[in-house]
C-alpha cells in the first residue's frame, strides 16, 4: 500500500506534467503571441493587486502634531502656518487640525491640547500617523516650566510607537520676542541635562517596582544624555515668534521650511 507521502510526490508530477503539456502547445503553437499577450496581463493585474494591498494595509504616515505643555503657543502657530483658517486659541481641551497643502503633496497639521490630564490620551490617537512632531516650549518661561517639559518630552521619546516609526522631531522655542527668552541653544542643553535626570528618576522607580534593572532606555547607557544619542529619531531645534513683536511680525520661517521639507 502506498504512503501518503508518495501519492502527494506522483499527484504533483502528474500536475507538473499536465501544465508543461499545456504550456507547450500554447507558447510554441500557433496561438503563442495570445498566450504571452494574455500572460503579461494577468502577471500585470496580479502585481498591481499585490501592491494595492500592501500599501493600503500600511498606515499612512502624513501628519504633523504639534505638542508641548499648555501655553507654549500650539495653537498660534498652527493658525498661522495654515494661515487664514479661523482656530481657537483658548486653552484648548480638544485637539484643532487642518490639511496644509502645497504642490507636493498635503500633510494634516493637528494640535494636541498640552494639559497633563488629557495630552496623552490625544497622542496616542495621533502618534501612528505622525510624519513630524513639532514640540513646542515656551521660550520666556522656560526655566519655570524645565521639569514639565523635560517630563513631556521624555514620555514622547521613549514611546514605543515613536521608537518604532521615528518621525523628525522638531524643538520650537516659541516667544523669542519677549526680551527674556532663552536662546535654542540654553533650552537645548538644560533640556539634555534635565532629561539625564528624569532618566535616572524613572529607571530608579522602575527598578524599586521590578526589583531589577530597568529597561527605560534613551540616549546611550551610561553617557550622560544628548540629543545626537537618540539614533534615528533626529531632533532639530529652532527659535520662533508665533505670535509677532511689538511691529507685528511673526517669525515662523523655520518652522515652514521643516514643514515643507516632510510634504
Ligand atoms: N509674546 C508671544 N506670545 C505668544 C506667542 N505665541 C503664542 N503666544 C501667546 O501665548 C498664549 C498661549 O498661546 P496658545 O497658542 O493658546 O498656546 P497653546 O496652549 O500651546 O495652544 C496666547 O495668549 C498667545 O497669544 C509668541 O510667539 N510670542
Ligand atoms: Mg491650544
Amino acid at each position: 500500500m502506498p504512503y501518503g507521502c508518495c501519492e502527494i510526490d506522483i499527484n504533483l508530477t502528474f500536475v507538473m506534467e499536465q501544465y508543461i503539456d499545456i504550456y507547450k502547445q500554447y507558447a510554441t503553437g500557433e496561438h503563442r503571441m495570445t498566450f504571452f499577450f494574455v500572460a503579461t496581463v494577468v502577471s500585470a493585474v496580479l502585481f498591481y493587486i499585490i501592491w494595492w494591498l500592501i500599501s493600503f494595509s500600511r498606515v499612512r504616515r502624513t501628519g504633523i502634531i504639534l505638542t508641548g505643555i499648555s501655553g507654549s503657543g500650539k495653537t498660534t502657530i498652527l493658525s498661522k502656518v495654515l494661515a487664514g483658517k479661523e482656530v481657537e486659541t483658548v486653552v484648548s481641551l480638544k485637539e484643532n487640525e487642518g490639511a496644509y497643502t502645497t504642490e507636493k503633496g498635503t500633510l494634516n497639521l493637528v494640535d494636541i491640547p498640552g494639559a497633563e490630564a488629557i495630552r496623552q490620551k490625544y497622542f496616542d490617537i495621533y502618534k501612528d500617523t505622525a510624519k513630524g512632531i513639532i514640540f513646542v516650549v515656551d521660550s520666556e518661561s522656560f526655566s519655570r516650566d524645565l521639569k514639565d517639559v523635560a517630563e513631556y518630552l521624555f514620555t514622547v521619546l521613549t514611546d514605543s510607537v515613536i521608537l518604532k516609526s521615528h518621525p523628525a522631531i522638531l524643538v520650537a522655542c516659541n516667544k523669542q520676542d519677549h526680551l527674556t527668552a532663552k536662546s535654542k541653544k540654553v533650552i537645548q542643553e538644560q533640556l539634555e541635562n534635565e532629561l539625564n535626570t528624569v532618566r535616572k528618576t524613572r529607571s530608579a522607580a522602575l527598578s524599586s517596582t521590578n526589583g531589577e534593572e530597568s529597561a527605560v532606555t534613551l540616549g546611550v547607557k551610561g553617557k550622560n544624555f544628548e540629543f545626537s544619542h537618540l539614533g534615528k529619531i533626529k531632533v532639530d531645534f529652532i527659535e520662533c515668534n508665533a505670535k509677532g513683536d511689538s511691529e507685528g511680525e511673526s517669525r515662523l520661517d523655520e518652522i515652514m521650511l521643516w514643514v515643507n521639507k516632510l510634504v
